[in-house]
């Protein structure tokens, strides 16, 4: 299988960044930087016409969405343990989190980073600006109680805690006080340990990767 994930640094597509290091198969990053605006060219569009990272290029075509990938990715490589692929109620919860994610706490970081998509004028943005943290906080307080005794989020370690830990580094940028969340502050330090995250984490940093 040929697989090609095209990320930004920084985005959301660190998720599937640090997924396809810890299956450690064959596969080809290729940055698109979306402070350049690269995302927009005729040439990513054609590859995600909705302009925006994550894609995944496989042999079938190509895959969006975050918890698609994500899922493909589990579900394609079994060995590597990051899904319960087998037990339809436990990839339900896996799925279940990652909509979360992706339809609530992305979205709530969106209306600070992007307000203008939200609705029109500065008094709008202003609001925005200011309300998103809020809700950062109260969805983050629900991935806290989630995460309760468990070192992982579904207790062993699957691709939603990539997922999550691309959030939990959002948050300090909209100035959301992580000392109020001291699971999810582990949740991360543990994050960092994996050699996946490092290699991610290094590649993303680095000015060619
Ligand atoms: N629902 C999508 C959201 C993807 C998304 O919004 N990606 C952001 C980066 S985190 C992006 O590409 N933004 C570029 C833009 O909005 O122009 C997913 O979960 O994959």
């Amino acid at each position: 299988m040929t697989l090609k994930l095209f990320y930004s640094p920084g985005a959301c597509s660190l998720a599937p960044h640090i997924v396809l290091e810890e299956i450690g198969t064959e596969w080809e990053p290729v940055r698109i930087s979306l402070k350049e605006g690269a995302q927009r060219r005729p040439e990513y569009l054609a590859i995600n016409p909705k302009g925006r990272v994550p894609a995944l290029a496989t042999d079938q075509g190509v895959i969006t969405e975050n918890p698609a990938i994500l899922a493909f990715l589990a579900q394609t490589f079994p060995q590597a343990n990051i899904a319960p692929v087998s037990d339809p109620f436990g990839m339900a919860q896996v799925n279940s989190f990652n909509g979360f994610l992706s339809s609530s706490l992305h979205p709530a970081f969106a209306h600070a980073f992007r307000p203008e998509r939200f609705g029109e004028g500065e008094e709008a943005a202003r609001a925005m600006r200011s309300r998103a943290p809020v809700a950062v906080a109260e969805y983050l307080q629900l991935a806290e109680e989630k995460l309760g005794g468990n070192e992982w989020i579904h207790g062993d370690y699957t691709v939603s805690d990539p997922y999550l830990f691309v959030f939990t580094g959002w948050a300090p940028r909209l100035s959301v006080d992580m000392t109020a969340f001291p699971k999810l502050q582990s949740h991360r330090e543990r994050m960092m340990q994996r050699p996946a995250v490092k290699a991610a984490l290094a590649r993303e940093e680095s000015a060619t990767g």
